[in-house]
């Protein structure tokens, strides 16, 4: 008989700045441009997907599980413990350390209560050395009951394809949930406008960037040769600020537009004709409408 193809729902936990969007982008990087995504109902919750022949798996997002201060942190807290119970396999991300904080015994307390199959990922085993590796694993090992123990590097893609391949043995026959190409469900259009904000925020000095809003006025691919067209503008906030944005004979525009195009091309495979247009409006931070317009309506 053939390979089954497998499919399920993984999602990541663990504290700020452990590595988790690090370590989603390097198990999805490595496969696939984008070409095609489809706005799904579920698409606050689905992030990013990774097919191969083996089968898809599908990484979620989980709501912080910090202890609730209030009301929204609450309902933020049953979504989360929601999804830990939900999902194929719970990916718990932690530092190579020999001490367990705080913010580690909050989700051991919580991870105590689910019966999914937990894979702890022990992360920036980059920078220590094999015996800290050993005793961090030896520190951890009991504190829950773990399908794996895995010591990567997210950031140097060490060990991360055993990630997926453990992930594998536990999920089950299933479907193809998305096309074979899709690996977010974010809006390519979203992409490419938080790409250019990227790089404005990067070349740009400290208190301009976050004056600013990127949109995306229009995408159109043309209908000979491989070649998309894209019109975005940079909205700021003062006279002053879109000079510093274009720059000295239009220098600066034109830097953070190559550096974006370069990006969007990697992503679209496509080439990409981007034109940038720097627009002021006083205080689209605080207007409702504006924010809408600007995709900042959550
Ligand atoms: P998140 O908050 O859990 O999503 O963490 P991030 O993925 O944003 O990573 C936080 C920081 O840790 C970033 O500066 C990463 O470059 C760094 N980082 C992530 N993974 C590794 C790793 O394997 N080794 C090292 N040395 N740094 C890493
Ligand atoms: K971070
Ligand atoms: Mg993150």
């Amino acid at each position: 008989m053939a390979n089954e193809f497998k499919s399920g729902f993984v999602t990541f936990i663990g504290r700020p700045n452990v590595g988790k969007s690090t370590l989603m982008n390097r198990l999805i990087g490595q496969k696939i441009a984008i070409t095609s995504s489809k706005p799904q109902t579920t698409r606050n919750r689905i992030q990013t997907v990774y097919t191969d022949e083996r089968g898809q798996i599908i990484f979620l997002d989980t709501p912080g599980i910090n202890k609730a201060k209030n009301k929204l942190g609450n309902y933020m807290l049953q979504v989360a413990e929601r999804t830990l119970n939900e999902v194929d396999v719970v990916l718990w991300l932690v530092e190579p350390s020999t001490f367990i904080g705080g913010g580690e015994k909050y989700i051991i307390e919580q991870l105590s209560k689910i019966k999914t199959p937990i894979i702890l990922v022990i992360n920036k085993i980059d920078t220590v050395e094999e015996k800290d590796i050993l005793e961090a694993i030896d520190t951890y090992k009991d504190v829950c009951e773990f399908a794996e123990i895995i010591p990567v590097s997210a950031l140097k893609g060490k060990n991360t394809d055993d990630v997926i391949d453990s992930i594998y043995k536990y999920l089950d026959e299933g479907p193809m949930y998305f096309d074979e190409d899709t690996i977010t469900d974010q809006p390519e259009r979203q992409i490419c406008a938080e790409l250019i904000r990227e790089k404005a925020l990067r070349l740009l000095s400290q208190e301009i960037p976050h004056g600013i809003a990127v949109v995306i006025d229009a995408m159109k691919v043309r209908r000979h040769g491989h070649i998309v067209d894209i019109d975005a503008t940079i909205v700021c906030e003062r006279d002053s600020h879109k000079g510093i944005i274009i720059g000295k004979q239009g220098s600066m525009l034109k830097k953070i537009g190559t550096q974006a195009r370069i990006e969007m091309e990697n992503l679209l495979d496509m080439k990409v004709n981007l034109q940038l247009w720097v627009k002021v409006k006083k205080d689209w931070r605080d207007s409702d409408m504006l924010l809408k317009n600007y995709g900042y309506d959550k």
